[in-house]
């Protein structure tokens, strides 16, 4: 029986963030969650590309773009929906979910999703506040252990 799984160190691998610039005080603590997952991951910084959007709408298509140009290991998806500043936020919010879960799926590039999709502000604070728990963080380590982990992948089933 053979068993692969990602792994928690990932130099060498590639990543792309992309971030939405709507709610950005928000948007930036989980960035902040993020790159700290990466660094402790032994991402170097020249392999890391920040890439900044107006809201969480545009992440979907930006992911897909990023993806196609085959250059990153994985796509890290930031961006955060408050439910009462917006009419159309479970549109924005399923659409957006599901966009980029659909870019991963055509791509094949692993997209994690680290898009906050909550009722008030005090929860996406708390949410995106420094430590452990911040979601920006857990997106970054999905995207680690899925990259390592398609790294394997390519690399063949070990016999
Ligand atoms: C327009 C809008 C609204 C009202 N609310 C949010 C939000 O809570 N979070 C977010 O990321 N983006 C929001 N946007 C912007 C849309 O995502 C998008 O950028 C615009 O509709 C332009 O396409």
């Amino acid at each position: 029986m053979k068993e692969l799984r990602g792994a928690p160190i990932a130099s060498g691998c590639r990543f792309a963030i992309v971030v939405a610039r709507f709610n950005e005080e928000i948007t930036e603590g989980l960035l902040r969650g993020a790159r700290e997952a990466l660094v402790e991951a032994a991402v170097r910084d020249e392999d890391v590309t920040i890439v900044r959007v107006p809201g969480s709408f545009e992440i979907p298509v930006t992911a897909l773009r990023i993806a196609e140009t085959g250059g990153v290991d994985a796509v890290i998806c930031i961006g955060c929906l408050i439910k009462g500043d917006t009419m159309h936020f479970e549109y924005i919010a399923s659409s957006a979910c599901q966009a980029i879960a659909a870019a991963a799926a055509a791509t094949g590039v692993p997209m994690a999703l680290g898009v906050l999709t909550t009722l008030t502000e005090e929860q996406a604070v708390a949410r995106a506040s420094a430590g452990r728990d911040n979601k920006g963080r857990e997106a970054a380590l999905a995207a680690i252990e899925m990259a390592t982990l398609f790294r394997q992948l390519e690399e063949g089933y070990p016999e």
